[in-house]
C-alpha cells in the first residue's frame, strides 16, 4: 500500500508555508532583533559548545522543526536503536554500535543475550594485546620486538581508523609507526611498506566480512611480502592479527583465530570505530586513552539518548541540516575544522553521512519527493579559506558550514592558536554579516570595483567550539556526526544503516576482470563504451 509521502505531512506543509514567509530574513536584521541572539541560540553537552545562532532561523523555524521531529515519531525511533530493535529493516540488523561504548554497568540485549560482557571481553584482549605491543615484548618470528603497523582495510574499516590516528596523533606513541593501507591500487600498498622491514611489521588486517576484495588482495599481498623474507608460514601468527566477525574466513585465511579480535554484525562498517577495527588507534594511543575516547562517545550517547530535543545537540543540527537541504534546497555543507590534527574528518564525514543518509527510496520501499543528504566536503581551515572558501563567500550556491574549533592547543607556539582562532571566528562572521556595496564604496573603492568586492552575507555557518582536542572530546564530536545523520534519516524514512548502492559495481567488476585478464580476445557483451574500453585497455597493457 502506498503510503503518504513525508511531504504530505501537517509538519511538512507548516515548513514549507513557513518557508515562503522567511527565505528572504536577513541574519543582519536577525541580529538586530534580538541582541541576545548570540547566546540565546546555543546549546552543551559533552564537552562541545553549539552556537547555532547563525542559521537562518527564528523562533518559530525551530518549534515547526521540533514538529516534524514529533511527527516523524524521533523520540520513539531513538529509544527502538538504542533497544536494539532491527531498525536496518533492508539488512534485518538491530543497529548498536552505542553498545559498544556503554559501561561495564550497562545490560542491552540482542535475541535474549546480553551484549555488554562480550564487548568489554573483547575490550580488554584489545588492551593486553596493546600493553604487550606498546611495551615491546610482542615479539616478531625473529625475535625483534614489533615497531611498525599497517592496517589493511577499506570503507569503514579504513577511514575511522586513520581519521581517529590523525586526530589523536599528539597522544600517540612516537615510537611506533602506523601506515594504512586501503586502495586495491597495489602503489598503496608499495608505498607503505617500501621502507619497511617484516621482522619488525605487524599487519592488522581489518575487515567486518573477511571477504572485501581490496582488503583480501592487500592482504594476500602483505602475506607474500612477508613470507617471502621470513619463509615460515609460522611467522604468519607474530605478524597478524585479525579483526572481524567472519571466525572462518580468518581462519581459512591463516591467520590464527587467537590472534583475532572480534565484533557483531550490529556494527555497520562505518559506525565501527569503536568495535574491534579501532585496534590501531589503540595500539597508537594506548587503552586508557582509548577509554576516554569510548567515555566521549557514550556521554554524546546519553545526551542524544536523553536530552529534550530543543537542547539537543544532534537533534539539533540534524533539523537545521535538514532545513537547507529540503527547504533552501541547499545542496552541499562544508565541514572546516580548524584543527590540523582533523585533517581526515572531512573525510570520514563523507562516508558517514553520504553513505548513509544518500538514498532515495523509503523505508516503505517508495522513491523520496524530497531531498535526502547532502554533499559533505572540507579541509582544515586556515588551507580551505585559500582554496574553495571564495564560493561560499560569493558564489551562486549556498552552501551551510560546520565551523569546528578548539580553545586551547596541543601544541602552543608563539600567537599561532589565537591567530588560527581568529581566522574561524572571522569567517563566520564574514559570511553571516558579509559587507554591502555601500559600505564597500564608503571605504574608498571605485563605483566599477564595489561589486566585486562586496558580499552577500546571510551565508550560515554552526560553530562548534570544544576546550581541548582530546580523546574524550574526539568520541563525543564523532558520535554528535553519527547522531546528527540517524536524526536526519529518521525524519526522511530511509535505512541510514544499509549501503546498497554500493552493490552493482562490484558485481560488474567481477565480470570485467576476467575479459581483462584474458590471454584469448573475449567476447563482450557490455556496451559499445565499455567493450571499447576494455579493448583499448588490452593493447595498452600489452604494450
Ligand atoms: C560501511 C560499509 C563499507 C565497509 C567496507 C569494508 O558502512 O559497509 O565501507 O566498511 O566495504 O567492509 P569489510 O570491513 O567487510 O571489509
Amino acid at each position: 500500500m502506498l503510503q503518504p509521502s513525508l511531504t504530505h505531512g501537517p509538519s511538512w506543509k507548516a515548513l514549507a508555508a513557513h518557508y515562503d514567509e522567511v527565505k528572504e530574513l536577513q541574519l543582519r536584521e536577525l541580529f538586530a532583533q534580538d541582541p541576545i541572539r548570540g547566546e540565546r541560540f546555543t546549546c552543551e553537552a559533552a564537552g562541545l559548545f553549539l552556537d547555532y545562532s547563525k542559521h537562518r532561523i527564528t523562533d518559530e523555524t525551530l518549534r515547526l522543526l521540533l514538529n516534524l521531529a514529533a511527527e516523524a515519531d524521533l523520540q520513539g525511533q531513538i529509544a527502538a536503536m538504542f533497544r536494539g530493535d532491527h531498525i536496518n529493516l533492508t539488512e534485518d540488523r538491530a543497529v548498536l554500535h552505542t553498545a559498544l561504548r556503554a559501561p561495564k554497568s550497562y545490560r542491552i540485549e540482542v535475541d535474549g543475550q546480553n551484549i555488554i560482557p562480550g564487548i568489554h571481553a573483547v575490550l580488554d584482549r584489545m588492551a593486553a594485546f596493546c600493553e604487550q605491543v606498546r611495551a615491546g615484548a610482542w615479539l616478531g618470528y625473529t625475535g625483534r620486538p614489533i615497531r611498525r603497523i599497517v592496517n589493511i582495510g577499506i570503507g569503514g574499516s579504513d577511514l575511522g581508523p586513520v581519521m581517529a590516528f590523525e586526530a589523536l596523533k599528539h597522544y600517540a606513541a612516537r615510537e611506533l609507526d602506523f601506515r594504512f593501507v586501503s586502495n586495491v591500487d597495489g602503489s598503496d600498498f608499495a608505498e607503505a611498506t617500501r621502507d619497511l622491514d617484516p621482522e619488525e611489521t605487524l599487519f592488522i588486517v581489518a575487515s567486518k566480512t573477511f571477504t572485501t576484495q581490496e582488503t583480501m588482495t592487500n592482504a594476500g599481498t602483505a602475506r607474500a611480502w612477508c613470507l617471502a623474507a621470513l619463509k615460515d608460514e609460522a611467522a604468519i601468527a607474530r605478524h597478524f592479527v585479525a579483526l572481524s566477525t567472519n571466525a572462518a574466513r580468518v581462519a581459512a585465511f591463516g591467520i590464527d583465530t587467537a590472534n583475532m579480535f572480534g565484533f557483531w554484525d550490529w556494527v555497520g562498517g562505518r559506525y565501527s570505530m569503536t568495535s574491534a577495527i579501532g585496534l590501531s588507534t589503540m595500539l597508537a594511543i594506548g587503552p586508557e586513552h582509548f577509554r576516554n575516547m569510548l567515555a566521549g562517545f557514550h556521554a554524546m550517547d546519553e545526551h542524544f539518548r536523553t536530552a529534550p530535543f530543543e537542547r539537543n545537540l544532534p537533534v539539533l543540527m540534524g533539523l537545521i541540516g535538514l532545513w537547507y537541504t529540503d527547504f533552501f534546497n541547499a545542496q552541499a555543507v562544508a565541514v572546516l575544522p580548524y584543527d590540523q590534527y582533523l585533517k581526515r574528518f572531512p573525510a570520514y564525514l563523507q562516508q558517514l553521512i553520504m553513505e548513509s543518509n544518500g538514498k532515495a527510496t523509503t523505508l516503505a520501499g517508495q522513491p523520496v519527493d524530497y531531498q535526502t543528504s547532502a554533499i559533505y566536503f572540507g579541509e582544515p581551515g586556515t588551507n580551505g579559506q585559500h582554496s574553495f572558501y571564495q564560493m561560499i563567500h560569493q558564489g551562486t550556491k549556498l552552501i551551510p558550514c560546520d565551523f569546528i574549533a578548539f580553545a586551547q592547543s596541543l601544541n602552543p607556539l608563539g600567537d599561532h592558536h589565537d591567530l588560527l582562532v581568529s581566522n574561524v571566528l572571522a569567517q563566520a562572521e564574514a559570511l553571516a554579516f558579509g559587507k554591502t556595496e555601500a559600505e564597500v564604496k564608503a571605504e574608498g573603492t571605485a563605483e566599477w570595483l564595489a561589486p566585486h568586492r562586496s558580499f552577500p552575507g546571510n551565508r550560515p555557518s554552526n560553530l562548534l567550539l570544544a576546550e581541548c582536542l582530546t580523546p574524550a572530546v574526539l568520541g563525543s564530536l564523532v558520535a554528535l556526526y553519527e547522531h546528527m545523520v540517524f536524526t536526519q534519516g529518521a525524519i526522511w524514512c530511509i535505512d541510514p544503516f544499509d549501503q546498497w548502492g554500493v552493490e552493482l559495481g562490484k558485481v560488474l567488476a567481477q565480470r570485467i576482470q576476467p575479459e581483462l585478464e584474458d590471454t584469448e580476445e573475449p567476447e563482450l557483451n557490455h556496451d559499445s563504451s565499455t567493450n571499447a574500453l576494455i579493448r583499448r585497455y588490452r593493447r595498452l597493457r600489452r604494450s
